[in-house]
């Protein structure tokens, strides 16, 4: 199986061996039989691989985690019960007190917030590269982790990867890519350097807005090492069912990416230059300051868009409450495009001046364009773009 088309359908999993079942069966239980009291202590005692416990391993996660693995061009992948809890299994795994954690910034607020007030009491340091006046000003020899998002959450900002890095394991830290907003069909950070990947597959990967999951992929050795403490001793597995959910999801994936593309293209398009939009913030536009870098490493330029809106909150809330295709929503990557003001909600626990330092203004709107047909998102921009034109809120 050469081509990703192919083995978003057919990797990490065949026809069921013991039934011929098609689809990967929903193996809803928690825990497995091992035989014979023989057979459990090699189990336990790691001589024997096999299903013990549905916290540790369970055959249709597993099957989606194969899959993920396999798209990210990963030896292996593990599963988790939301993209939050994979950062924190990641986390509880590999930081010790006096750790540093250096992150390029803007990450999603949950993400940030995990670091800076949640890992801080643990004695772990969280350094926001942009702060410490770069990247290379930031590592230090205590820095265990460098963390990055591909596209950053909201504002699109694409780091060089192959850069981060480097710079990461001149030190010998672990260099740690969420690539939640491209997707593996756009971007495969491991090819680029990178030791670890992460995903909310409650996004593209799912695709569907039905399910919350988390997937981490990289080599075998380190996510063997995430599954032993991080996810048993953590717990937050993802359960069967929504595994199978996210399984059938990914199958699409790239189908539902092109389209995603081709309407975020065309929206992006048609919100440059329109009265009211300060700034459209879009990497394949050659406007974006990170165009040529997104450009390099990016099959396409992703689903989501952000605008900054002039008029601030009061033009930002207006413009949503007039939005009737896109639902106002947080999240992203479903098939339905949804909207949301991300200072009042993604990001609402960060302190005000570190989302402005960050770009996110409180006329920023995030879209996260689903795969209608881009004529009728663009109707429905344009009318709500009018009624901030009504002489009510002007
Ligand atoms: C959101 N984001 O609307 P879960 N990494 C990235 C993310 O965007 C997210 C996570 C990790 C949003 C969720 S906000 C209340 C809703 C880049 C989530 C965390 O734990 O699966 O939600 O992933 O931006």
């Amino acid at each position: 199986m050469n081509y990703f088309r192919t083995r978003a359908v057919h990797a990490g999993h065949g026809v069921d061996p013991q039934t011929g079942a098609h689809a990967v069966p929903v193996y809803q239980t928690s825990t497995f039989a091992y035989g014979s009291a023989e057979r459990g202590a090699r189990l336990f005692g790691g001589e024997e691989q096999g299903f013990i416990y549905s916290r540790i391993t369970n055959p249709t996660v597993r099957a989606f985690e194969r899959k993920v693995a396999d798209l990210e061009g990963a030896e292996d992948g593990l599963a988790f019960t939301s993209g939050m809890a994979a950062v924190s299994a990641l986390a509880f795994t590999f930081l010790a007190p006096g750790d540093e954690v250096v992150y390029l910034g803007p990450l999603y607020g949950g993400t940030e917030g995990f670091f800076e007030h949640l890992l801080s009491r643990f004695g772990i340091i969280t350094v926001d590269a942009e702060q410490a006046g770069g990247l290379e000003a930031a590592v230090t020899e205590r820095t265990r982790m460098v963390y990055v998002e591909t596209p950053t959450n909201p504002t699109l900002r694409v780091h060089d990867l192959a850069e981060v890095a480097r710079r990461a394991h001149a030190v010998g830290a672990l260099a740690v890519a969420d690539n939640t907003f491209a997707s593996p069909y756009l971007t495969r950070p491991l090819e680029f350097g990178f030791d670890v990947v992460m995903h909310s597959a409650t996004k593209y990967l799912g695709g569907h807005g039905d399910a919350i999951g988390g997937v981490l992929v990289g080599s075998s050795e380190r996510l063997a090492q995430v599954r032993g403490e991080g996810l048993r001793h953590v717990g937050g597995c993802l359960g069967p069912q929504d595994a199978f959910l996210l399984l059938r999801g990914v199958k699409t994936l790239p189908l539902r990416m092109e389209a995603h593309c081709d309407g975020a293209e065309a929206v992006a398009r048609f919100l440059e230059g329109q009265p009211g939009v300060a700034r459209v913030y879009y990497p394949g536009l050659e406007s974006h300051p990170d165009h040529p870098v997104a450009a390099r490493q990016m099959r396409r330029f992703g689903g989501m868009v952000s605008i900054d809106l002039e008029g601030g909150f009061v033009a930002a809330q207006a413009f949503l409450n007039h939005l009737e295709l896109f639902t106002q929503a947080v999240s992203l990557g479903d098939v339905e495009s949804l909207a949301t003001h991300p200072a009042s909600t993604t990001h609402a626990l960060l302190p005000r001046e570190q989302r402005e330092r960050q770009g996110i203004s409180e006329g920023l709107v995030r879209l996260s364009v689903g795969i209608e047909d881009p004529r009728d998102l663009i109707a429905d921009l344009a009318r709500a773009l009018e009624a901030l034109r009504s002489p009510a809120l002007r």
